[in-house]
Order: C-alpha cells, then structure tokens, then sequence
C-alpha cells in the first residue's frame, strides 16, 4: 500500500507541477464537451497522459479509468482512477482550487489516494487503515456539529435539467445551515471536509473520478461518506458528514428526491 501511495503522489505531484507551469500559456485552448460550460483545456489531456503513462511504465498490467480516456483494460485487478484535474473550470479562471486526483483500487476497494492541489501547494494523501494527512500532518474532520450550524459545500453539474432540481435543492437546504459553499472540485471539497474547513458536503452527479481520492481522505479523517437510503457513494448521489451530521444532512435531503433531473 505505501508503495502504491508513494507511486500515486509522485506522478500527481509530477501532473501539477506541469499544469502550473504550463498554464498560463495554453489556457486559451478550450474545446466543449457534454455542454459550453463543461470546459476541458488541452492541459487536462496532457495531465492524463502524463499520469497514464506514468502508471504503465511502473506497473505495465494495471487497469486505468480517467476522466478523459475512459477505462485502460490490463491484467491486473489493480484499477487506477484518475481525475487529471478536477475543477477545470476553476484551473480556466484562474482560481486556486483545482486538483489532480488518482487514486488506486483493488479488487473494488479504494485503498491509497492522492489529491494534489498545486495552485495551493497542498497534498493530501490517504492509506485505508491508515489515517489521512495534509503534506504529512494527521487530518481529523469536524465532529459534533449540528446541522443548523454546519458549513455545508455542494456542487452543481453542467446540465441544465439537473441545475434545476440542484437549484431546489439548494434553496432549501440554505435556510437551515450555517452557510452553503460551492467551490468548483469535489476532489477539493471532499478534502476541505477532512480538514476542518467545512463540515458536509453534498452532490448529484459526480463520477468516480471526482470522488475516489479524496473519498478516502474525508473517511480516513472521521468522515461518513455515502449515497442516500443506505447505498454506497455513486454518481447518483454523495453526501458527506461525521457520524451523526451525516444523517441529519441526509434526512433533509432524501425526502426532497433529489436524485433526478428535471
Ligand atoms: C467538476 C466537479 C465539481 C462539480 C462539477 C464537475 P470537473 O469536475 O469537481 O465539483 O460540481 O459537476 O463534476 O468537470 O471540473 O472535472
């Protein structure tokens, strides 16, 4: 595991370091992908190929899925997941909160996880098991916080029918917490948690990618994270808490059937 662990944050740290540098020379090169605003710059292929060939040159046989090729078939029953930068459209506008996120799953478990956040200079990293650290310091999350006084993040997709519903979503959810943030990564967001910055979190629509990594970062911090009515994290649905706010967040999402798009 500590191999793995090591392995993953060289070559994050490898991406980042080449999407800083690179950055503001080529952020001009915007094509669209699902929607307008679903932006994807050359420098989020260049990350993935990097990261791919990275993995393949240390272990030729395993499986990668990323954002932007899909699922890599191999041999072995070590799958990488690969998110080359999560918050693209914070990476286009310049805002720090970006990330490149890779985590390592096997046989169906996530087991290390890596969500560098150059722009900050911020590395988390976790080990199942293990704990979580923040360039090398234990992270714990927040605990004992009612939801009436939690800071809660969320995200929004690209499309304009699940905006909608997120929208409603959204406006009752803020009446009844200590504030709402929407930071533009769920890879970022989900390690905010783990460090204390803010308390839950929630979101439709995010895809493996976005929540492998750091996933395990919040739950190696203390954190609950999972689906609603008792199913695992999916695209369908993410809610993230400690033990106890995670289910007061959740009993206020579920009965507004939040997962469907209008
Ligand atoms: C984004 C997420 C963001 C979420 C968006 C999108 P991208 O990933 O991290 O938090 O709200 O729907 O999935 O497109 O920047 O890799």
């Amino acid at each position: 595991m500590t191999d793995f662990l090591t392995l993953a944050e060289d070559i994050a740290r490898e991406a980042g370091d080449m999407l800083l540098a690179k950055r503001p020379t080529m952020s001009g090169e915007i094509e669209t992908k699902s929607s307008p605003t679903d932006v994807v710059t050359t420098l989020d292929k260049a990350s993935e190929e990097l990261i791919r060939e990275r993995v393949l040159a240390a272990r030729p046989d395993d499986r990668i899925l990323g954002e932007e090729g899909g699922e890599e078939p191999g041999e072995s029953d070590v799958r990488w997941i690969v998110d080359p930068i999560d918050g693209t459209v914070n990476f286009l506008y310049g805002l720090p909160d970006w990330a490149v996120s890779i985590a390592v799953e096997v046989r169906g478990e996530v087991v290390a996880g890596v969500v560098n956040v150059p722009a900050r200079g911020e590395v988390f990293t976790a080990a199942r098991g293990r704990g979580a650290w923040l360039n090398g310091s234990p992270l714990r999350c927040n605990t004992g916080v009612p939801l009436a006084q939690a800071l809660v993040s969320t995200g929004f997709g690209y499309l304009k029918g699940r905006r909608e519903v997120q929208g409603q979503v959204v406006a009752h959810v803020l009446p009844r917490v200590r504030d709402i943030r929407r930071g533009g990564s769920c890879a970022v967001d989900l390690c905010s948690l783990a460090a204390g910055r803010v308390d839950a979190y929630y979101e439709r629509g995010i895809n493996p990618w976005d929540y492998a990594a750091a996933g395990l970062v919040a739950t190696e911090a203390g954190a609950r994270l999972g689906g609603l009515n008792g199913r695992p994290v999916s695209p369908s649905y993410a809610v993230c808490a400690a033990p106890g706010l995670f289910e007061e967040l959740h009993d206020l999402l579920a009965p507004l059937d939040p997962e469907r798009d209008s």
